[in-house]
C-alpha cells in the first residue's frame, strides 16, 4: 500500500512536498489523489481528513492523516536514507525551519490574495487589506533577497524549497509584483533552481 497525498497541481503547498518527495527519491511510494477546494467550496472528502478543510494532507499506510505541508515535509524528511534536508538539532535547524516559514509567509499572502481576487465578489474587495497582503511579501522578500540569499544558495534544503515554490506561486499567481527586477540576486539562484528536476517535475500546468 502507498500513502496517499490529497493534491492540487495548482498548490504551492503541495507543491513543495512534491519537490521533497523527489529531492529524497520516495516519489515512488505516493498516490496523487486530486483535490479541487476553496474556503468557499470545500472538498467533503478532504474535509473528512482534515478538519481544515486543506491540502495538503497525506494519509499514511495505517490509515492516519498528517497535515500541514510542515508537518508533512518533516515525517517524509524522516523517512529516507540521503542526508536530511530539514537540520534535526542545533541553531541550523531553527534557521532553516524560520527561513521555511517565511517562505510560507509569502504562499499564505499570496493564496489570499488569490481569494480575495478570484473568489471574493468585486464589491467586498478591500484595497488596504491587499496593500497589507501586497507589504509581507515584499518585507520577506527583502529579507531573503539581502540576509538569506547565500543559505538559499548554500543547499537546496527545507529553506531553499519553500523559497522556490514561493517565487514559482508568484509568477502564477501575481505577475504585475514584477519580483525580479527588484530582487536580482533572487531571481538569479531562481532561474538555476526552477531546473532542478524536482521543480520541473512539480511545475504548475502552463
Ligand atoms: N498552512 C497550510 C496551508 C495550506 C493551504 O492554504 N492550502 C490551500 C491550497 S494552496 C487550501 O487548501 N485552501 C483551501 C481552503 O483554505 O479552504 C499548509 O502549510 O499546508
Amino acid at each position: 500500500m502507498s500513502l496517499t497525498l490529497f493534491h492540487s497541481p495548482l498548490s504551492p503547498f503541495v507543491r513543495k512536498v512534491v519537490v521533497l518527495l523527489h529531492e529524497t527519491g520516495q516519489i515512488d511510494r505516493v498516490t496523487l489523489q486530486g483535490a479541487h477546494l476553496s474556503p468557499v467550496a470545500p472538498s467533503a472528502e478532504v474535509n473528512r481528513d482534515n478538519p481544515a478543510g486543506k491540502i495538503p494532507a497525506l494519509r499514511l499506510e495505517d490509515g492516519s492523516v498528517l497535515h500541514d505541508s510542515r508537518v508533512i515535509l518533516d515525517y517524509l524528511d524522516h523517512q529516507h536514507a540521503g542526508p536530511p534536508l530539514i537540520p534535526r538539532e542545533g541553531a541550523a535547524r531553527w534557521r532553516a525551519l524560520t527561513l521555511a516559514s517565511l517562505a510560507d509567509a509569502i504562499l499564505d499572502a499570496t493564496v489570499l490574495l488569490r481569494y480575495e481576487s478570484a473568489l471574493r465578489p468585486e464589491d467586498k474587495r478591500w484595497d488596504a487589506w491587499q496593500a497589507g497582503q501586497r507589504e509581507k511579501i515584499q518585507r520577506t522578500l527583502d529579507y531573503l533577497e539581502s540576509a538569506a540569499i547565500d543559505e538559499l544558495a548554500s543547499r537546496f534544503d527545507i529553506a531553499a524549497i519553500g523559497a522556490a515554490c514561493a517565487l514559482g506561486y508568484l509568477d502564477l499567481r501575481l505577475a504585475d509584483f514584477a519580483w525580479r527586477e527588484r530582487y536580482p540576486r533572487l531571481a538569479h539562484w531562481y532561474a538555476q533552481a526552477q531546473q532542478r528536476p524536482s521543480m520541473r517535475a512539480s511545475a504548475p500546468p502552463a
